[in-house]
């Protein structure tokens, strides 16, 4: 019957091995100009296209010339307006595959056969910075899948943070107002450093927890790969019998999760403002796919009560250890867009887009933006018709009495646009719920109409605390001078004082450091007294593995080639990616005479965007400059805790640089197996007992 999802979702296409339905449907609207001729969009063939047409050759141009014209106003109209917020995206390609059969839970299609593979497409976002901007940023991330179900789309549209700043939508438009460039002269750029955003959060205590994790490592992640995904909301699964379970969705990274130093974030937003894009891209061309387990945490309906926290309110999280995690699937991301506008821009993620089986929660901010994603692509798409753009079209076809509205692509045929009717024989016709129809949840509802909040939902500290509480020494420190650079930013004194007097609620010790920093009194204040913590939000606890790594080695002329050879090989074999940097391009000649080439120079890139540095000294003309560079590399490198190497020849830097001989510091005389030592070193990624101000 029509309306069904006929498509062979696993199926291959004919002439592409592994095609999934998803890019069958995308394949149709792909076109490669290469090699045609150049036309207008009429297809009338263009004769020249350097010149307009005009009376004579230093004459007026003519309104007549079509193909001026079109090309000319094609141009005037290439924008559309960027997102409000999450402006500055990336996506890919991918697919999710099943792993545990989630019947019990739900009745999502997608959710049933151990090994189903869904097709899906995620884009990753910082919210506060335009398109334009720079990707490192200390942001949340947006982490948006939208799954080609064979029920229709299902978006999961989250963070990378699981708990939000506010706990009603209502306020969303006066967040974001104060989180944005100052209206009066738009600055700053991509960033909460500044009054209007605290401000914001002194007067709106709710924040206070999201604030922890803002102001903690999490909201610089390394990258995409690393980063961990949430849904925040509560949402429901229905099981085929309706019966229904709160759940939560986690998005696990098989990498671990890892972040920048702030120092280094803030350099690499010069280095490279793509950095995070970049290493997306670059690493699905390379097979480095990026991979993400889907977790769910479930709770039964009649235990809705049982917790100190009110599992409506969106500030909140379940900690893991009362709620367990369970891994259900894993995402891919294996292939790279076509074209950023077509894809990546144009794609509209919706919390309201669910399949049968996946139902909402009361939550009082995912309710409002169940309203407000269809709203915002009428205006950035252009009208009604955006699901028809190729990125939004489900794998099935749809049908219903829609019509018209700027630019319509389908062409509905027959005489029938409404229902009920007798002239189409009832069609298109619903389907009952039991048959695959979509049943919203029967929950019983009751009360009075009020614009207030429920008191379940004013403690606003507990769980800032339990955050606290749970950073390793070195992340509680990352969270004070976060907060020391962003509230020392605001010129307001009073709203400095008044962020000092609201952390004091979380730990006196947090708020007595930012008072210091930013020169205001100390708040005098009854903290928080909870005690417990939650080992699972320590990015300390997390996966630790060398893996796609990137490691700039650092070489002049005379380089001990048998040496590098050697551990170029065991790095690759590791899996991590080896760039050889030097003073000019090509190749570089060892002792030996044997050369290595040279695929980047001391100024093409930076120590900052490189997990590691391995010294394989040499000499250089200008030997002055040369040592100039090594040392620079070796000191960021030091400064930021990352694993650093010296080959014999190149261990001469560690006299000339701050580097003391420890933990992550591998230098070829010392061990016996340099390559082995190397790696483990970096797989632990950042050795932060190394005290970089001695
Ligand atoms: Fe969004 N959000 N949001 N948001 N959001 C948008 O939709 C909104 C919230 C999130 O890659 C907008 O298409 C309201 C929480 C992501 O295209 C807009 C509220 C979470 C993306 C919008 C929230 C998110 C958006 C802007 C408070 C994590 C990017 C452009 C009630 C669970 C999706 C657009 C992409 C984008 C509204 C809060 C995630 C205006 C009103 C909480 C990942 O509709």
């Amino acid at each position: 019957m029509k309306g069904d999802c006929v498509n062979n979702l696993n199926g291959e296409h004919p002439n592409r091995k592994n095609q999934n339905a998803k890019e069958r449907q995308l394949d149709e609207y792909r076109v490669n100009n290469f090699g045609t001729q150049m036309t207008t969009n009429q297809s009338t063939k263009v004769s020249g296209d350097e010149n307009s047409l005009k009376a004579d050759v230093r004459g007026p141009s003519l309104l007549e010339d079509f193909h001026l014209r079109e090309k000319i106003t094609h141009f005037d109209h290439e924008r559309i307006p960027e997102r409000v917020v999450h402006a500055r995206g990336y996506a890919a390609h991918g697919e999710f595959v099943l792993h545990k059969c989630m019947k019990k839970y739900t009745s999502a299609k997608f959710l049933q056969d151990v090994g189903k593979k869904t097709p899906l497409f995620t884009r990753f976002s910082n919210v506060a910075g335009s398109k334009g901007s720079f990707d490192t940023a200390r942001d949340v991330r947006g982490f948006a899948v939208k799954f080609y179900t064979e029920e229709g789309n299902y978006d999961l549209v989250g963070n990378n943070i699981p708990i939000f700043f506010i706990q009603d939508a209502i306020k969303f438009p006066d967040l974001i107002h104060a989180t944005k460039p100052e209206p009066h002269n738009e600055i700053p750029q991509a960033a909460t450093a500044h009054d209007t955003f605290w401000d914001f959060v002194a007067n709106n205590q709710e924040s206070a927890h999201m604030i922890m994790w803002l102001m903690s490592d999490r909201s610089i992640p390394t990258n995409f790969r690393k980063m961990e995904g949430f849904g925040v909301h509560t949402f429901r699964l229905v099981n085929d019998d309706g019966v229904a379970h709160f759940v939560k969705f986690h998005w696990k990274p098989k990498l671990g999760m890892h972040s920048l130093v702030w120092d280094e974030a803030q350099k690499i937003s010069g280095a490279d403002p793509d950095f995070q894009r970049r290493d997306l891209w670059e690493s699905i061309k390379a097979g480095n796919f990026a991979e993400y387990d889907l977790g769910v945490q479930l709770i039964r309906e009649e235990d809705e009560f049982m917790f100190d926290f009110d599992i409506l309110d969106a500030t909140k999280l379940w900690p893991e250890e009362i709620v367990p995690v369970e891994l259900i699937g894993t995402m891919t991301l294996n292939r790279n867009i076509d074209n950023v506008f077509a894809e990546t821009e144009q794609v509209a993620f919706h919390p309201g887009n669910v399949v049968p089986g996946i139902d909402f929660t009361n939550d009082p901010l995912l309710q409002g933006r169940l309203f407000s994603y269809l709203d915002t692509q009428l205006l950035r798409l252009g009208g009604p018709n955006f699901a028809e753009i190729p990125i939004n079209r489900p794998v099935c076809p749809f049908h219903n009495n829609q019509r018209d509205g700027f630019s319509r692509q389908r062409i509905d045929v027959g005489q029938v646009s409404y229902h009920k009717n007798s002239l189409a024989d009832n069609t298109p016709s619903p389907t009952p719920v039991e048959k695959g129809g979509y049943g919203h949840y029967q929950e019983k509802v009751e009360g009075h109409v009020i614009r207030a909040n429920s008191p379940s939902f004013e403690d606003h500290f507990s769980q800032a605390r339990l955050f606290w509480n749970s950073m390793a020494p070195y992340e509680k420190q990352h969270i004070i001078d976060a907060f020391s650079f962003e509230v020392g930013k605001v010129q307001s004194q009073s709203v400095r004082q008044q962020v000092v007097d609201m952390f004091c609620h979380v730990d006196s010790g947090l708020s007595e450091a930012i008072a210091t920093a930013v020169g205001v009194k100390r708040a005098q204040c009854t903290p928080s007294d909870v005690t417990a913590s939650s080992p699972a939000l320590s990015m300390k606890n997390i996966i630790f593995v060398p893996e796609t790594l990137k490691v700039a080695i650092l070489l002049g002329k005379g380089f001990d080639s048998a040496v590098i050879g050697n551990t170029v090989r065991s790095l690759r074999n590791a899996g991590v990616t080896v760039d050889i940097v030097s003073t000019t391009l090509g190749p570089v000649q060892s002792a030996s005479g044997r050369t290595a080439t040279a695929n980047q120079t001391f100024i093409t890139v930076s120590p900052v965007l490189y997990d590691s540095i391995l010294a394989g000294g040499g000499t250089s003309e200008n030997q002055a400059e040369f040592d100039s560079h090594l040392q620079n590399y070796i000191e960021e490198a030091w400064k930021h805790y990352k694993p650093i190497a010296f080959t014999l020849n190149g261990s001469r830097y560690i006299s000339k640089t701050s580097v003391q001989e420890g933990p992550g510091i591998i230098v070829e005389k010392n061990e016996r197996d340099f390559n082995n030592a190397y790696i483990n070193a970096l797989a632990k990624q950042r050795f932060w007992d190394r005290n970089i101000f001695e």
